[in-house]
């Protein structure tokens, strides 16, 4: 009897796509290269498990910071983005991290 040929192996792909997860949402920052808050934000925003931060630097880009005060309202750095929803500065990040409001808006709950 011939040997028989081998089973094929069902795939394994390298990242299983998760079925239930929502897209993450687009996390913008509007920063300098040296303001502490941006820093701290930023250190928070990565802890959180952000891979993905699109710093608008307005040190760089000063139209961008006439820009920022339009959409935001203010005036001070950073002011951030996730997705649609402005958070504000470093303390506004802080605090909604605080009240647990952080997770869920980056993982794309938030509304
Ligand atoms: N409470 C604000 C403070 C931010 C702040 O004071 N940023 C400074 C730079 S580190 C700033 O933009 N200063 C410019 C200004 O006050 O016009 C926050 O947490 O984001």
């Amino acid at each position: 009897m011939p040997a028989a040929a081998p089973l094929p192996q069902p795939r394994t792909p390298a990242e299983p796509m998760p079925m239930n997860e929502a897209p993450k949402p687009a996390v913008r920052m509007y920063a300098t290269a040296t303001c502490p808050y941006c820093i701290r934000a930023k250190a928070l925003l990565l802890e959180r498990g952000v891979t993905q931060l699109d710093e608008i630097r307005v040190d760089l880009q000063p139209a961008l910071r006439a820009q920022m005060i339009e959409r935001t309202g203010r005036r001070t750095v950073p002011q951030i983005f996730i997705g649609g929803v402005h958070v504000g500065g470093c303390d506004d990040l802080v605090e909604l991290d605080r009240r647990g409001g952080l997770a869920p808006l980056l993982a794309g709950d938030g509304g």
